[in-house]
């Protein structure tokens, strides 16, 4: 199948400056974890139970982005990105969360460096989920000394970086993080204590406020925020007083738990009612919710599906993602109808536009940037270098249809980022998941643009698309 090039004078323009990116994260392409000091993660340690991810898939070999940066920053520099999203190794950067490691941090030196001399602009994450062992030995998320930990963590790292990344993440997710870490156990740790998951919320927060302070110290020159995965929650039947309640419920564990203490620098008070049973506000101690809502120069949005939910359930309905806390705040997810990706996600354009509205129209007037949207498909490579991903491509197209429409709408929408420029580890679905624009033969490591990336290069070469 041909590419159709993006016509030269686009129907859909972006604002001059827009970035144009793509995202990766380290333990989902690096491989080599246990080369070069880097201790175990709690991936490393949740890879090895049973039944935990799929395949019995680890973080080896991955993408082997470790050894074969340079060619993937050429991949990237050929596709025309003006921007690379990725994230530091906490394991890595301080090994069992001790003394820094030389070898760890000069990877990153390497990286980043090799961007800029490709005039790609470095997107650093500090934290996608690969916590030292070490601390969750002592507790993890669920203990408050994390948050310091992570501070410590930040400030080695953004001392060594924070003269050419052009923006820092504190966090990427941290709704994963603790609720599908702590309180669902499909994530690393793979705790299910619904305790341990709040406490987690609180001190991942915390973690974030501290770092942005670590960056306005040390990296002066580039910009801070957070990334956080928002849904659209809508009712089944907006009539329906129990269905309303699911949403409030639901939006407010997904969306409202995070934006708020952020953005507005306060839990919002319906949440911690709900919460008192699992000790939110025990956790908060004098000061902490003016470090958690420090200044951010810009919010990362992730965007992948939204949900449609129901309090009472019937046929067609299932225990949905947000089903997380115990028996009183399931709320079911109804089947909308809309075609799913392979991972069984809706593909729900219109919610990207919506959430993005949102955010604009409810908290402080903030830049936004969409740090991930993608679809994983079950793509082939036949040997012949095609990777025909029409699905994916659609996908493409309807989203930055629905990020124009927000633009149009009012929001401040600064920059898009694919997830992921290289079919990657997908957490719990292991290999089984592609999610890339480059398809990688994770035999012989060898990357195969697949039809989307050609189609997004044109798209950023046109700062918009037809
Ligand atoms: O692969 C993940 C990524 O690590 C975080 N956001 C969602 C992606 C797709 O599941």
């Amino acid at each position: 199948m041909s590419v159709q090039p993006a016509e030269a004078a686009t129907e859909v323009a972006f604002p001059p400056g827009f970035v144009w990116g793509a995202a990766t994260a380290a333990f989902q392409i690096e491989g080599s974890t246990t080369v070069d000091g880097r201790s175990p993660s709690v991936w490393d340690t949740f890879c090895r139970q049973p039944g935990a991810v799929v395949n019995g898939d680890t973080g080896e070999p991955a993408a082997d982005h470790y050894r074969r940066y340079g060619e993937d920053v050429e991949l990237m520099r050929d596709l025309g990105l003006g921007a690379y999203r990725f994230s530091t190794a906490w394991p890595r950067i301080r090994p069992d969360a001790g003394e820094p490691d030389s070898r760890g941090l000069d990877f990153y030196d390497r990286l980043v460096d090799r961007l800029l001399a490709a005039g790609i602009a470095p997107w650093a994450t500090l934290y996608h989920w690969d916590l030292p062992q070490t601390l969750e030995d002592d507790g993890g998320w669920a203990n408050r000394d994390t948050a310091y930990r992570f501070a410590e963590y930040a400030e080695t790292i953004v001392s060594r970086l924070g003269d050419r990344v052009v923006s820092w993440t504190t966090l990427n997710e941290p709704w994963c993080a603790a609720i599908l870490g702590y309180a669902q156990g499909i994530h690393a740790p793979g705790r299910t204590d619904p305790k341990a998951a709040v406490a987690a919320v609180h001190h991942l927060l915390l973690g974030h406020g501290l770092a942005m302070d670590v960056i306005r110290r040390h990296a002066p020159g580039s910009k801070a925020g957070l990334t956080l995965n928002l849904f659209p929650v809508v009712p089944a039947d907006p009539g329906s007083a129990a269905d309303l309640e699911a949403v409030r419920r639901i939006d407010g564990l997904q969306n409202r738990l995070f934006l708020d203490p952020v953005l507005r620098g306060a839990y919002p008070e319906d949440l911690v009612e709900d919460l008192a049973p699992f000790g939110l506000a025990d956790h908060v101690r004098a000061g902490d919710l003016g470090v958690i809502s420090a200044p951010l120069d810009l919010l990362g949005v992730n965007y992948y599906r939204g949900y449609q939910v129901t309090g009472t359930p019937r046929e067609g309905t299932e225990p949905g993602g947000p089903a997380w806390i115990g028996a009183e705040t399931v709320a079911f997810v109804t089947d909308d109808g809309l075609p799913r990706t392979e991972s069984g996600w809706q593909v729900q354009p219109d919610g990207l536009t919506d959430i993005l509205l949102r955010v604009h129209r409810e908290y402080p007037a903030i830049p936004l940037y969409i740090t991930e949207n993608g679809a994983a498909y079950p793509d082939h490579e036949h040997g012949d270098g095609q990777v025909d991903d029409h699905d994916r491509v659609a996908f493409l197209d309807s989203h930055l249809r629905a990020a124009h429409a927000a633009i149009l709408g009012g929001v401040d929408l600064r920059g898009y980022f694919y997830w992921s420029l290289l079919d990657n580890f997908e957490w719990a679905e292991g290999y089984a998941k592609r999610f890339g624009i480059v398809h990688v033969d994770y035999e012989t490591q060898r990357r195969t643009p697949k039809q989307s990336a050609r189609w997004y290069s044109q798209v950023i070469n046109h700062n918009g698309l037809g």
